[in-house]
């Protein structure tokens, strides 16, 4: 079983999309471990983004990330890290698969709804940056049975 680092960025929010957005994930059959709603420092956007530091981007992305709150959660499930990153679709909205976040929801690579962990590498760095080990639930749902083989 695999754990990732889901971001519903700040545009996600103030669209109203969180619902929507935790949705497909819970439809998707993944399982939520953690979640929380908070308002990102300077320094933790940089430390989440540091390998964008530098970039001609970088200074845009940070404003963007602390605009606003974001909601950030743990999904648990087999394979979670590329399921989650194919649920959420390409980088750049206009180039994401019909079907995916990104494609249905977004126009543009700034404004890109999510951010989801891209390796086993990432997730382990990213979920320890955003969360403590008490704040992840362990528990079972009835359903797993008709979700898991
Ligand atoms: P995140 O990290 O937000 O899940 O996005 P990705 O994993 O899909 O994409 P990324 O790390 O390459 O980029 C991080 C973040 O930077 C923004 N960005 C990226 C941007 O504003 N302009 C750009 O040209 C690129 C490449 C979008 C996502």
């Amino acid at each position: 079983m695999e754990r990732t680092l889901i971001i519903l960025k700040p545009d996600a929010v103030q669209r109203g999309l969180v619902g929507e957005l935790i949705a497909r994930f819970e439809r998707r059959g993944l399982k939520i471990s953690a979640l929380k709603l908070l308002s990102v420092s300077p320094e933790l956007a940089r430390r989440h983004y540091a390998e964008h530091e530098g970039k001609p981007f970088f200074d845009g992305l940070i404003a963007y990330i602390i605009s606003s709150p974001v909601v950030v959660m743990a999904a648990d499930g087999p394979g979670a890290i590329g399921v989650v990153r194919n649920t959420v679709g390409s980088t750049r909205p206009a180039e994401a698969t019909p079907g995916s976040i990104r494609a249905d929801f977004g126009l543009m690579v700034g404004r890109n709804l999510v951010h989801a962990s891209d390796s086993p590498e990432s997730a382990a760095r990213e979920l320890a940056l955003w969360f403590a080990a008490g704040d992840f639930a362990e528990y079972v749902r009835a359903i797993d049975t008709w979700i898991l083989e």
